[in-house]
């Protein structure tokens, strides 16, 4: 198995879900964290200046959340059996990172973080527009992740049926925070939330979740 080391801030955020599909599949794997504060140390040994950043054996270092997400859910059977479900497993997956990429840009703006020096617009003038955005995705995207969840099985278990896949963990590691932030907003998604708290119970994640770093985001 190759040497794996994943790079991020130090929360959650977008490389959670890389964590939990790594602990699932029992992985073992280095989780570097840093603070923001830290950040410019690092930002030049990202190929693509971002993070998450997955290295393979200290040699090949790869960015792009989902593009690690789908590569480590293919390795370790989390991507379904065939192409029609990898479509399926696809679409719910990317509409869930929508509400994860507009909530880490309205948390990033809300805190002053990224926008800073080359920016015309302050982040006073950005976090309204931000926090916007983000709810409008919320309610375009949750009401159709609701009836997609009822396709399957009526929704009583997982989105492809009876296993857990890719696209049940992004469920659980997108709107963590949004749930911490608004709980009332998830009211009107009762199949989603009770999901939710079945990725959480799941064997192959519910030690993940009690032994992780627990950090605000
Ligand atoms: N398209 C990238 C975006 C990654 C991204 O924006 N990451 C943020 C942290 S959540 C970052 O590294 N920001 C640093 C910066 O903008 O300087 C992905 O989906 O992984």
């Amino acid at each position: 198995m190759p040497n794996y080391t994943l790079y991020y801030f130090n929360g959650r955020g977008r490389a959670e879900i890389c964590r939990m599909l790594m602990s699932a599949a029992s992985v073992p794997y280095t989780d570097k964290r840093f603070e923001f504060n830290e950040w410019d140390k690092y930002r030049n040994e990202m190929p693509s200046f971002c993070v998450p950043v997955l290295d393979i054996d200290g040699q090949n270092k790869m960015p792009e959340t989902m593009a690690i997400a789908r590569y480590l859910a293919r390795e370790h059977g989390f991507y379904g059996k065939n192409n029609m479900d990898m479509f399926r497993i696809d679409y719910i997956c990317d509409c869930f990172y929508e509400i994860m990429h507009d909530y880490m840009r309205y948390f990033h703006a809300k805190n002053g973080r990224f926008w800073g020096n080359d920016s015309d617009m302050k982040s006073s003038d950005l976090n309204p527009y931000m926090q916007t955005r983000y709810m409008e995705t919320c309610r375009r995207i949750l009401p159709f992740m609701e009836r997609s969840l009822e396709m399957r099985n009526s929704g009583s278990q997982f989105f492809m049926g009876d296993q857990m896949t890719l696209c049940d963990m992004m469920c659980y590691c997108c709107l963590e925070n949004p749930m911490m932030e608004n709980q009332s907003m998830f009211n009107s998604y009762p199949k989603l939330m009770a999901l939710w708290k079945r990725v959480a119970a799941h064997p192959k994640i519910t030690g993940y979740l009690k032994k992780r770093c627990s950090t605000n985001w």
